[in-house]
């Protein structure tokens, strides 16, 4: 079967309750503006969009070992991980655009919860790896491996809202790529493993990964960071196995920088999802252009 002979369910994560920089909810829809469906579908895939998920507003979601809102964010992590469970089940490869990188536990929880050898690769400057009690921030988007990682469940507590997720990776089928800032507790959980048995891929791309000057427009930037043609790079080879089953694109925030910031990270998720599904190159030149002739 060719790689291009398969089918895409694309879902919309505007969730931003991990953070707190508002606009990271708008992700989904700047990305579809910018043609992050039909940029699968002119690679001739079948791709059907499941809209957005809807999210919660659970009243009195009184925060616990200092996460905010607990039980919304669960509720909402858990209908993440039913549509991708759902759209995995299916037999095809889901693309979800966030949104926050929370959507990380809804994404893989219900990724493995069909295939439960997938392989995970973090690809941040971040490692995602905080258990709530020693994160720096109380921020959930900090969190999420936590909640899936078998080795970390001991520093655990029992969040309201979460009793659903299930440990279900080890620490051994995580690869993370461009992790550069990382907090004292998450040091210890890190471990370096880029061969796995490949059978599922699950890229988590947080677009700060990138070196912030092409992410400008993104919650928690730090400098020295990937190349585009380096994320594009990562990308590609994962789309070469032939086993990319779920791709998460996270933290595009176009409410923070300029217009001009939030067109280059735009433009810079666009080029990472294209390369994802094997569009080869960069390019955002119209079909009908030519090259104009001297007279
Ligand atoms: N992200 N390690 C910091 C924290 O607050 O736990 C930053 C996390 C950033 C999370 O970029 O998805
Ligand atoms: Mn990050
Ligand atoms: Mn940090
Ligand atoms: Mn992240």
């Amino acid at each position: 079967m060719s790689l291009y002979e398969k089918s895409i369910g694309v879902v919309g994560i505007p969730f931003d309750k991990g953070q707190p920089c508002k606009g990271v909810n708008l992700g989904p829809e700047v990305l579809r503006r910018a043609g992050a469906v039909k940029i699968i579908e002119q690679l001739g895939y079948d791709v059907k969009d499941y809209g957005d998920i809807r999210l919660e507003d659970i009243p009195n979601d009184t925060s616990a070992y200092g996460v905010k809102l607990p039980r919304t964010i669960g509720a909402d992590m858990r209908r993440l991980s039913e549509t991708v469970s759902q759209v995995v089940g299916n037999g095809a490869i889901c693309l979800n655009l966030g949104g926050d990188h929370t959507l990380g536990i809804g994404s893989i929880n219900g990724h493995l919860q069909v295939k439960p050898n997938a392989a995970v690769i973090w690809i941040d400057a971040h490692a995602d790896l905080n258990p709530p009690l020693s994160s720096p921030s109380g921020n959930i988007h900090g969190m999420p491996l936590s909640f899936l990682v078998r080795e970390v469940q001991n520093y655990m507590p029992k969040l309201p809202g979460f009793d659903w997720v299930k440990p279900r990776l080890a620490a051994q089928d995580i690869a993370f790529i461009g992790i550069r800032d990382v907090d004292k507790a998450e040091k210890m959980g890190i471990h370096q493993v880029v061969e796995g048995a490949l059978n599922a891929v699950n890229p988590s791309f947080d677009i700060d990964a990138l070196d912030s000057s092409i992410c400008p427009s993104t919650g928690t930037p730090v400098s020295g960071g990937l190349t585009l043609r380096e994320g594009m790079y990562i990308v590609e080879k994962i789309f070469r196995t032939g086993n990319l089953s779920v791709f998460d694109i996270a933290e595009v925030n176009p409410k923070l920088g300029t217009p001009e910031d939030v067109a280059i990270t735009v433009n810079s998720a666009m080029s990472l999802i294209g390369a994802a599904f094997g569009k080869r190159t960069v390019d955002f030149i119209r079909d009908d252009y030519s090259i104009p002739k001297p007279n």
